[in-house]
């Protein structure tokens, strides 16, 4: 997959997107990016990519022509253009798999009050937002959708299950992980984890990952659904958790 990021900030990328598993994905040729600094293609003495508002106001808008020009630059053939912003398309694992199915996206960062109008005209094919906050800029939300949308193409991720065997491809919460040692400061390890018996351990999860969603995000319980299995499933561990009332002590009245 090809990435490009215009931006007039591109040093903010170099940390988060050269780091970790995206790193390793650039170095062996999976993902490549390219940083386009908008400034380069401004054509003005003082280099400028931002300008008054017409109609007046507070802040500056970022110019058309620079950008145009950035993008123009861009080597293409199939590219499907990204502007983020809060007006745009709710970003979710649903988009993040649309989008890890194209081969070359181009991010178009925003800073400032806003983005020329005609930008979006000219060459936006998706007006994406991470959610209803707002940001100084779309830099920071151009990470977050490059980091979601990578992890989804294929040897990305040196296990090749775990991307998809992930919580929210079956439209569930996690189960709770452990690792070394089995003893924390008398926090103990579930005795079912250390056990072998694999199909338990599969239960044991599955039943967790029900019981979290259940209790943190109805929401998406209800629109997943239950097979019988899992119902059952879910009242066993209800069971299991009404059954603590009995380990607590009974207090004088
Ligand atoms: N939320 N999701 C977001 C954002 C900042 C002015 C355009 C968001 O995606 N982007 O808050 N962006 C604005 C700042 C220019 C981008």
């Amino acid at each position: 997959m090809k990435i490009d990021i215009l931006t007039l900030f591109p040093e903010m990328f170099y940390g988060p997107l050269n780091s970790s598993i995206l790193k390793k994905a650039q170095e062996k040729g999976i993902i490549t990016i390219n940083y386009i600094n908008i400034r380069d293609f401004t054509t003005d003495r003082h280099h400028q990519a931002d300008d008054k508002p017409y109609g007046g106001g507070a802040g500056m808008v970022m110019k058309v022509e620079p950008i145009i020009k950035a993008y123009e630059a861009i080597p293409k053939n199939n590219s499907f253009t990204i502007m983020l912003s809060p007006q745009g398309r709710k970003f979710n694992q649903k988009l993040a798999r649309e989008l890890s199915q194209k081969e070359h996206l181009i991010f178009i960062c925003g800073h400032y009050e806003g983005i020329d109008e005609r930008v979006r005209q000219l060459i936006v094919d998706e007006e994406i937002s991470i959610g209803d906050y707002i940001l100084t800029g779309g830099e920071i939300a151009a990470m977050v959708i490059i980091d979601a949308v990578a992890r989804l193409v294929p040897g990305v991720l040196g296990d090749e299950v775990s991307a998809e065997e992930e919580s929210f491809s079956d439209l569930l919460l996690e189960y709770p992980h452990y690792t070394r040692p089995r003893n924390f400061r008398g926090l103990e390890v579930p005795e079912v984890l250390l056990s072998g018996n694999h199909k338990k351990i599969d239960l044991w999860r599955k039943k967790q990952s029900l019981l979290n969603t259940l209790f943190r995000r109805r929401d998406l319980l209800k629109v997943r659904g239950l097979t019988k299995e899992e119902k059952i499933l879910l009242w066993q561990g209800f069971f299991e958790l009404a059954m603590l009332i009995d380990e607590i002590p009974e207090r004088s009245e």
